[in-house]
């Protein structure tokens, strides 16, 4: 018996590889959390960045809340079963005129992870709309052969290291994920998915938070986290996250730190430079 998703939704994720957009937050909920955002960002002089943008759920309270939040954690488990893991949450904010865009790519490729299926749950925290370089998706593509990609470290491209599919993309089928404050697209790990710049006067603010079944595994890194979000771990492939017990919380921070550097080698393993980009 599904939770949250319709079966005709449940089917087109599975087809298809995405589902959007889906009501998740109200928009005063979405308002509140994007304050708490900039009002950091006000404290620190300088937008979330670098390897704040990464496993962020250990740094803030109401991120680590949010992951645990019925109203996902219900959908997650009508795609992925009872015992549910987060891996990790990323932040991606595109400000106005920064020419910052998301190159098509594949995370399967470089998020290491293997053994169950991963869903990227894609949270707008301000207007997602196609002028503010909302997301695009090319469907199907989650069911074919990894797609080659290249590394080109442009500096505009928010990815790691730019990797980029330069082959066998064609526009004319992809499909745009606009959404409104508070709601959410959902997406496989193997769907091709970019972004184009934010032409808006507003900056696009998102979080994604990244969901697996107990069972999945790092293949590349030695030592991973994860939160048990629902159900038991019998596995035990990821060391479980704390909870969060204040935003900033030094403790937390300094396991941040460590889980974020995790992270990141996974992301470059293989790469020939390591960008600041996370
Ligand atoms: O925020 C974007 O435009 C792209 C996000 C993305 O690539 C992802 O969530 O996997």
């Amino acid at each position: 018996m599904l939770k949250v998703l319709s079966p005709e939704a449940l089917r087109q994720f599975e087809d298809e590889g995405y589902y959007s957009p889906v009501d998740v937050l109200s928009a005063a909920e979405a308002r509140d959390l994007r304050a708490r955002i900039e009002a950091f960002e006000a404290s620190q002089g300088a937008p979330v960045n670098g390897q704040q943008r990464n496993k962020s759920h250990l740094l803030f309270k109401w991120l680590d809340d949010l992951i645990r939040d019925a109203r996902i954690v219900d959908m997650m488990e009508d795609i992925l079963g009872p015992d549910i893991l987060c891996w990790n949450t990323l932040f991606w904010t595109k400000e106005p005129g920064s020419g910052q865009y998301v190159s098509w790519h594949q995370d399967s490729n470089y998020w290491g992870l293997a053994g169950g299926e991963v869903v990227t749950a894609w949270l707008a925290l301000s207007e997602a709309s196609e002028e503010a370089g909302c997301m695009r998706v090319m469907p199907g593509t989650h069911k074919g052969p990894p797609l080659k990609h290249e590394d080109l470290y442009n500096a505009a491209n928010m990815l790691t290291r730019g990797q980029e599919i330069t082959q066998g993309i064609d526009e004319t089928h992809a499909v745009l994920m606009p959404l409104k404050p508070g709601q959410m697209s959902l997406h496989n790990i193997r769907l091709a998915h970019a972004s184009g710049p934010n032409l808006s006067t507003d900056r696009r603010v998102g979080i994604s938070l990244h969901y697996m079944p107990a069972k999945a595994m790092q293949s590349v890194g030695q030592w991973d986290t994860a939160a048990l979000v629902r159900g038991r771990d019998r596995f035990n492939h990821f060391e479980h996250t704390p909870r969060v017990t204040a935003d900033m919380d030094p403790e937390t921070v300094a396991y941040h730190a460590r889980a974020a550097e995790a992270v990141r080698q996974v992301l470059y393993h293989g790469a020939d430079q390591m960008t600041g980009k996370l």
